[in-house]
């Protein structure tokens, strides 16, 4: 069956990986199952055809048959659940393998999405200079709690798994800040995850689609 995901028509950075389709295409990249991309316009995000797919109207989506998620976090898990490769066989390091998943998305995202957007968009306020210091030191303790785990470790618990993918995903928002340099542990886990095949196809093929528009 052929799956189809969705993505920007226009990724806001160009296409360099961080729009969260290239979790998922580097999820089915890590797999081995091809797939077909739909891309979509902001407005066209905001429609009734893509909102019964999305109710928030965003990207990415998943379609496979009749079948059909949003939320890169159920996406991941349902790729890594159905195709070898991206969870371990052994029943417990499989439930900790999606453990670092949750934490990717629970634990280390939202500070780290928080900080985003107080650089981006909140950066012209008033009160941006008193804030952004504080949502700084939001994420740094949270990476120097991931840094101290991670130890000298190539990946967070034995091969690599669903939850390194989505970890390195996560971690990579941070690279335009700076702040992931502080931590040489966790910037060369990001370089890891992003020397290793799959991702590189996922990133090719989304640079590819945003390279040809002028
Ligand atoms: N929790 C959802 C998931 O994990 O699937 C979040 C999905 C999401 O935020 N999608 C964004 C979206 O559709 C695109 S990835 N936004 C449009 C909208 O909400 O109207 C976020 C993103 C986009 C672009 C960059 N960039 O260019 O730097 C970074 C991150």
């Amino acid at each position: 069956m052929t799956i189809v995901i969705t993505a920007f028509e226009r990724s806001p950075d160009g296409g360099k990986g961080l729009a969260r389709d290239t979790r998922v295409r580097g999820a089915l990249e890590e797999v081995g199952q091809p797939y077909e991309v739909r891309l979509v316009s902001f407005r066209a995000m905001k429609e009734a055809a893509h909102l019964a797919l999305h109710p928030f109207g965003q990207i990415p989506t998943y379609e496979e048959g009749d079948l059909a998620l949003f939320e890169t976090g159920a996406i991941v898990f349902h790729v890594a659940q159905h195709h070898a490769g991206l969870l371990p066989e052994d029943a417990h390091a499989r439930a900790r393998a999606i453990t670092w998943m949750f934490a990717a998305l629970s634990t280390v995202e939202p500070p780290i999405l928080e900080f985003a957007n107080a650089r981006l968009l909140e950066g012209d306020k008033p009160w941006a200079g008193e804030r952004l210091p504080l949502v700084a030191d939001r994420v740094r303790n949270r990476l120097v709690q991931l840094a101290a785990r991670l130890g000298d470790a190539d990946w967070l618990d034995g091969a690599f798994s669903a939850g390194d993918l989505m970890m390195v995903s996560v971690l990579l928002r941070l690279r335009p800040s700076g702040i992931l340099d502080e931590f040489p542990r966790l910037a060369a886990y990001v370089a890891r995850g992003e020397a290793r095949p799959a991702y590189q196809r996922a990133f090719a093929a989304q640079l590819a689609i945003n390279s040809v528009r002028p």
